[in-house]
């Protein structure tokens, strides 16, 4: 937040926070100060000391004092207290699901101090993020107050995530770092990169160096390319754990492979490698079934991914094959899933593959593949078709991740006037990813297979990093919102006047946004 030196009485979670919380209760009393003297105290363990350590340097940014992190509270007023705790002393309704009680948390303020309480060191980060966002510039020069309250929050959705192409346009490590900043803010859990497509590799794996050596280097208009390294690779994801967030690596198949054909000439049917592509139509590369290459590149390639990467999630893509017989794409989507369980991943693609899933086994596929098949993910994007598929493939155990285009597309312009984007999916303004009910997208699908929500932002038109957050800006905090609250905690008029004042971290971290004419810019700030 930017200095400010006129005071306010401040107003509670249910005013500042977003996403807003499931329960607030204003209290009483003097607000909590933060100032000189305040401080963090932890209950010894690592994850609140992990998380005491990023709440102290930001106290420390707002107040300009010297902010330490202590294990004992010697009881005068000023402590910033963070533990961990089971879910009833949380707070957490009874039978909530487990997932979703994990990442839950509790904030006591009253005048001497704030308590943070979760379950475990996601929901303390979520708590730290709230508490932040409920500061407002306090009577004294570089001091905030924080109004006294109970906050008990936990989240609707487990997944709450943004897939990013780094693919078109290569984005590094530091605007990663930024992304999952802002992410984090947001209490968003899952990264996706959508790491190849027709324009380019972005990741390094050891079985074939020749996908990013060749293919890193190019990228759509003939715009720099780029990859990450294992070391790169390594650093996001530490960095991403830190915040808890999961990042989801994406090897779109059997289509979109390009920069694979570009850099393997054995994957293509006349040996030679494929032209580079540096243009943004799709549909129109895929992999051969039957040639000999193939299954070895699945099976060394995903192998690698999955060695590479903590999380549970590998990501298969699936989309838009529009040269391949059903037979071929069953065949290939099915051979990567086989893969990826045999490396003990859960498998994720996008829509299409729904109808790779069911059916009767081929000759030599097994039970596992079964198992594997059934327990995936499928993402939904394109409403123009496929609910029936998705539908049918969450009967059968599927779960449902909800990237309605018209909503969460961010690369879709706001209007006509918005500089980069496409319009596909037609303008997507900030009460379009905001107002819409997740539950109501797939009405044949079953709450309990909803999974979540994930934004997606493409970039065959976004080439610089304020592109990429002037299209991220304000509408991420509106899908947040969507995927965190609960539907009758929400509404637009609320979270319109939440919003400016968020915007004051925006601009002192330096992202771009778009000052959208829906929401009261000047009022709340
Ligand atoms: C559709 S969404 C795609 C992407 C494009 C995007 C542009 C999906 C699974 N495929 O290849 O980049 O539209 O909005």
């Amino acid at each position: 937040m930017a200095p400010s030196s006129e005071s306010e009485q401040p107003g509670t979670a249910r005013d500042l926070a977003v996403p807003v919380p499931a329960h607030v209760e204003a209290r009483t009393g003097d607000p909590f100060v933060i100032g000189p003297g305040v401080r963090v105290v932890t209950d010894g363990s690592t994850e609140a000391v992990a998380v005491a350590v990023m709440a102290a340097s930001r106290l420390h940014r707002l107040s300009d004092v010297p902010v330490a992190v202590l294990h004992e509270d010697d009881g005068t007023p000023g402590s910033v207290v963070l533990a961990l705790a089971d879910a009833a002393t949380v707070g957490v309704p009874a039978g909530t699901d487990a997932s979703l009680a994990h990442e839950a948390y509790r904030i006591d303020v009253t005048a001497d101090r704030a308590v943070l309480t979760a379950v475990s060191g996601a929901g303390l980060l979520h708590a730290a993020h709230t508490l932040q966002q409920c500061a407002v510039p306090g009577a004294e020069p570089a001091t905030w107050t924080v109004a006294p309250q109970l906050v008990v929050d936990h989240p609707r959705f487990a997944w709450r995530g943004l897939c990013l192409d780094v693919a078109r346009h290569f984005f590094g490590v530091p605007d990663l770092l930024r992304v999952l900043d802002l992410m984090a803010s947001l209490k968003l859990n899952v990264l996706h990169l959508h790491l190849t497509d027709d324009q380019g590799w972005r990741l390094d794996v050891p079985s074939r160096p020749a996908l990013a050596a060749v293919s890193g280097l190019t990228a759509v208009g003939g715009d720099p390319g780029g990859y990450y390294s294992s070391q790169d690779w390594a650093q996001l994801l530490g960095y991403a754990a830190s915040r808890h967030v999961t990042v989801v690596p994406e090897i779109d198949l059997p289509g979109h492979v390009n920069a694979a054909l570009h850099a393997l000439g054995e994957l293509t049917p006349s040996g030679r490698p494929a032209r580079a592509y540096t243009g943004i139509d799709v549909g129109f590369s895929r992999l051969h079934v039957d040639l000999p290459a193939t299954r070895p590149f699945l099976h060394d390639v995903l192998g690698d991914v999955a060695a590479m990467t903590p999380g549970p999630w590998v990501h298969v893509g699936g989309d838009e094959v529009l040269t391949m017989e059903p037979a071929e794409y069953r065949a290939l989507v099915r051979a990567a899933v086989e893969e990826l369980a045999a490396a003990g991943k859960t498998v994720v693609g996008w829509q299409e593959v729904a109808s790779a899933l069911d059916g009767p086994p081929a000759p030599g596929e097994g039970p596992a593949l079964e198992e594997a098949l059934a327990s995936a993910v499928v993402q939904y994007w394109d409403e123009r078709e496929g609910a029936e598929e998705v539908t049918r493939a969450a009967a059968h155990g599927a779960r449902v991740v909800l990237s309605p285009a018209t909503r969460v597309y961010l690369d879709m312009r706001y209007d006509a006037a918005t500089p980069v984007g496409l319009e596909w999916a037609g303008h997507v303004e900030v009460r379009d990813s905001y107002e819409w009910e997740p539950l109501d997208v797939l009405p044949g699908v079953p709450a309990d297979r909803v999974l979540g929500v994930e934004a997606a932002l493409w970039t065959e038109t976004v080439r610089t990093s304020e592109d990429l957050f002037l299209l991220l800006l304000p509408r991420l905090a509106a899908v947040a919102e969507v995927a965190w609250s609960r539907a009758d905690a929400r509404g637009w008029d609320s979270f319109a006047a939440r919003l400016p004042r968020q915007t004051a971290r925006w601009d002192e971290r330096g992202y771009t946004w778009y000052r959208s004419p829906q929401v009261p810019w000047s009022a709340g700030r």
